[in-house]
């Protein structure tokens, strides 16, 4: 087979099966994203009439129209955003962070003595633990992050034997009602030690290659590649080594799925923070050039290898879909399908993802049973109309 240098080399960093790479070789990915003046829109009958993603707008979330996505790395302008109490303006002289708790050497580090540290850079893609077909999954962004490895700073902090929980807090903050009593806390998440110490995850300070956006933490937010939104702490001020659990509310009572499943042979119901991101695809857009219709969508998980995503029509075979060779470990990853012969009259494209455990995207009947509103990856059924 004859495959460009580049080619093979993403091949190997993401894990993607040769054969799936090649139908794209010679191509490049990139102008099958990018709608050109011969492209139309085909409209999905499943969304209601006039349907607009909110703008950005201070203290405002935002969603993108998903349909709209046409390049690797969402632009900052466009990023959803998502935030639980303010978005606090730190003004860079007065920014710190500081490393507590069971440390050996408790840190206070300027944005300066950050920048300092060696810098790393990575491809995470990720969606709020909240995104859902309502909003046609436009909670949900990629970017290439920048700034410095959290293991290195936990190193120079160095965690003691008992430390075995960090904490991470934001300048943000809000009023909590528990049991009876108010209180004000500030915005917490927390890893246990060992996933803190994973080398991807990053303190970031860059976002696409420019200062990170106020919306998006600045001037500094963890990044924890391969899990929900949430765990990427924005406006960080404060690390906590600690030597039990973190209850925090969006640890302990929020952002908690509730769901029915099998716990080592028993059926129970069980509360699990939202951490890792499920296997999930979705399809966000379909066009038409001439007499070809393109089927576009986008993966996501924790990162472990994929096998193979495929495109089904009104309850046809699974046919393979191409993912876009730029797509990497952590990062989203979008797949086109081209659609040959696509008659008049309205059709059900769904799509579905399957890793190299062989494990595949479950669907909606397939899930287990979930009252809460977390994490929502089951195979989503669109209906579009082909114009006669
Ligand atoms: N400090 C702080 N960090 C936060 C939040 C927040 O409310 N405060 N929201 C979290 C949630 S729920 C999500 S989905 C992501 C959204 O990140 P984004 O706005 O950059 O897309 O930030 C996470 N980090
Ligand atoms: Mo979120």
């Amino acid at each position: 087979m004859n495959m460009p240098d580049h080619t093979r080399r993403t091949a190997l960093k993401t894990g993607l099966s040769l054969s799936a790479l090649a139908a794209t070789a010679g191509l490049p990915f990139w102008s099958k994203l990018v709608m050109g003046a011969e492209d139309t829109l085909v409209p999905f009958t499943d969304m209601p009439d006039g349907f607009v993603a909110p703008p950005v707008a201070p203290g405002a979330i935002h969603f993108l129209d998903t349909r709209g996505i046409s390049t690797f790395y969402t632009p900052n302008e466009d990023f959803y955003i998502i935030q639980h109490y303010n978005q606090p303006q730190i003004a860079e002289a007065d920014f710190k962070l500081k490393v507590t708790g069971l440390v050996n050497n408790p840190l206070e580090l300027s944005l300066a003595d950050i920048k300092a540290r060696p810098k790393i850079e990575l491809d995470a893609g990720f969606e709020c633990g909240g995104n859902r077909e309502s909003m046609f999954q436009g909670l949900i962004g990629n970017a290439r992050w920048g700034g410095t490895s959290l293991r290195e700073l936990l190193l120079a902090a160095g965690v003691q034997a008992e430390g075995i929980e960090v904490v991470f807090y934001g300048y943000d903050k809000g009023e909590e009602t528990i049991r009876e009593a108010k209180v004000e806390q500030n915005f917490g998440r927390s890893l246990h030690v060992v996933d803190a110490m994973d080398p991807a995850v990053m303190l970031a300070y860059e976002m696409n290659g420019e200062a990170l956006p106020l919306y998006h933490g600045a001037p500094l937010r963890l990044v924890v590649p391969g899990y929900y939104g949430v765990a990427n702490v924005k406006w960080l001020n404060q690390i906590h080594v600690q030597d039990r659990r973190y209850m925090g509310r969006f640890m302990g009572r929020d952002y908690v799925t509730l769901s029915k499943r099998d716990i080592g042979g028993e059926v129970r119901w069980e509360e699990r923070s939202v951490t890792k991101i499920n296997l999930k695809s979705s399809i966000i857009r379909v066009t038409k050039n001439a007499n070809t219709h393109t089927v576009m969508g986008f993966v996501l998980n924790d990162g472990t290898t994929l096998r193979s995503v495929e495109v089904s029509i009104d309850n046809g075979p699974w046919q393979a879909a191409q993912i876009d060779p730029q797509s990497s470990k952590y990062s989203w990853k979008l797949f086109t399908y081209t659609w040959d012969n696509a008659s008049a009259g309205e059709h059900t494209l769904v799509s579905r993802v399957t890793d190299a455990n062989g494990q595949v995207q479950a669907t909606l009947e397939q899930m287990p049973e979930k009252p809460t509103r977390w994490e929502n990856y089951a195979q989503f059924p669109r209906k579009v109309m082909i114009g006669g």
